[in-house]
């Protein structure tokens, strides 16, 4: 098997740096994606997300003639599929979202057209158990002149695969080399021919099982960490209650050689965690207890938070009886979803900085170091410096832990810390 020319389709936080690391090493790559700007963006040698070490990577094998974004598949030894796979929203209250694969159902359609026999096609994208068989299904129904796995197991004319994708946002072109890999192949073959083609930059192992454990561990992963958080989310507001301090708690407990509790926070965001288990939960409704209350428990998180701010003013109210509620100003240290990025998607933080500002009828002043105009959704808010932010401030919230907040000194300012950094 050789693996000259790659299509990847989807070129978003994975798709892009997976074809760039490719084409890093001198093999042909097509990356399709549906955004005429993404594809215009990519063939300047840019790039139109934010991942430290991607631009110089897109730049070089653009230059280098390696790398060509377009926006429909063109032939290939080997598809790599990295599109989105939300959640559809929830009808009612009570009932729980159900994955969305239409964007893997167009992609494979896109790309069964100019499959040929022998060719590999990897699913990346996070997907429910079940979606990758799916997905060859999809192509099966477009190419009856080809055999799929399916149907024809190791003699198929077609090999199919899910590898998912498991990189940090931040540390995207590290991980993808370093990080091991899980190859599951709906045959044998298919694993083999997808183990061959990661081995191209991954420096990891790669293990080695079928289409659907390689779904649920994905979704296993996420949802471990979704329900680690949540038992800290949950600590946090038993702690607040009974005035201990949740961070040394669990500082203390962790000392503990086989306890290892995740840091409670203003909520759980990202596209990833906040997501993946409700793709256990709605394949197995009556089983996924723990990991549904979990996702709860972290959904509900920002609504305590909100709360603590409300209680803050009525306290600085009553503290100060000469002053109202609108000269009192609050400043929100934080909207990215998490610490060191600028990504404000499915943030909590954001969520409570969008309530507070609808709500309060003062001043809300928003810190955020990582971006340099506020979204439309907080045009009732400032955006400040945080040195401004600690002068002007009344009540200051820590929603996300920066390393530019870690030293600041809030002095006599009401502050309600969700991240547990401040030192007095
Ligand atoms: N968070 C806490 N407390 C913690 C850790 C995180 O409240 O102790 C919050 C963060 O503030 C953030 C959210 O959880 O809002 C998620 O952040 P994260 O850093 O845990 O994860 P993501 O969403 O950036 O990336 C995750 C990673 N998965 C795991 O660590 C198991 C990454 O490896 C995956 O590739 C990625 O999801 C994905 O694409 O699925």
């Amino acid at each position: 098997m050789s693996f000259n020319t790659i299509c990847v389709v989807g070129l978003g936080y994975i798709g892009l740096p997976t074809a760039a690391m490719f084409a890093s090493k001198e093999k042909h790559v097509t990356g399709v994606d549906i955004s005429q700007h993404a594809v215009e963006t990519i063939n300047a040698g840019q790039i139109h997300i934010v991942e430290p070490g991607l631009d110089v990577m897109v730049k070089k094998a653009v230059d280098n003639g390696f790398l060509r974004a377009t926006t429909t598949p063109e032939p290939a030894d080997a598809f790599l599929i990295a599109v989105p796979t939300p959640f559809l929203p929830a009808n009612t209250q009570d009932s729980i979202p159900e994955p969305d694969l239409s964007y893997i159902e167009s992609a494979a359609k896109s790309i069964a057209k100019v499959l040929k026999k022998g060719d590999l096609v990897i699913l990346e994208s996070t997907s429910p158990v079940g979606a990758t068989e799916q997905m060859s299904k999809w192509l099966a129904e477009e190419r009856s002149d080809l055999t799929f796995p399916q149907t024809h197991g190791e003699e198929s004319d077609i090999r199919v695969a899910h590898c998912p994708e498991r990189v940090l946002p931040g540390h995207v072109i590290r991980e993808l080399v370093e990080n091991d890999r899980i190859v599951g192949g709906m045959t044998e073959q298919s694993s083999a021919a997808a183990t061959q083609l990661y081995n191209i930059f991954v420096k990891g192992d790669c293990i080695i099982t079928n289409a659907r454990t390689a779904e649920m561990a994905k979704l296993t992963e996420n949802a471990s960490r979704d329900v680690n958080i949540a038992f800290a989310n949950e600590l946090s507001v038993i702690c607040d209650k009974s005035g201990i301090d949740v961070w040394e708690l669990i500082g203390l407990a962790n000392r503990h050689p086989r306890v290892n509790i995740l840091q409670p926070g203003p909520g759980v965001g990202g596209h990833c965690i906040a997501v993946d288990p409700w793709f256990i939960v709605s394949q197995a409704k009556d089983d996924a207890k723990l990991i549904k209350v979990a996702r709860e428990v972290n959904d509900q998180k920002p609504s305590w938070v909100i709360k603590k701010i409300k209680a803050a003013i009525s306290d600085y109210l009553v503290s100060f009886p000469g002053k109202n509620a609108s000269q009192i100003k609050i400043g929100c240290f934080g909207v990215a979803f998490k610490a060191d990025i600028d990504d404000l998607r499915e943030s909590p933080a954001m969520a409570i900085a969008e309530t507070i500002s609808e709500w309060h009828l003062g001043e809300v002043l928003v810190v955020e170091p990582n971006i340099k105009t506020l979204p439309e959704s907080l045009n009732k808010c400032k955006l400040v410096t945080h040195d401004f932010a600690i002068i002007q401030a009344d009540i200051a919230v820590i929603l996300v832990n920066h390393k530019e907040f870690y030293e600041l000194d809030f002095g006599n300012i009401k502050l309600i810390d969700t991240r547990g950094i401040y030192k007095k």
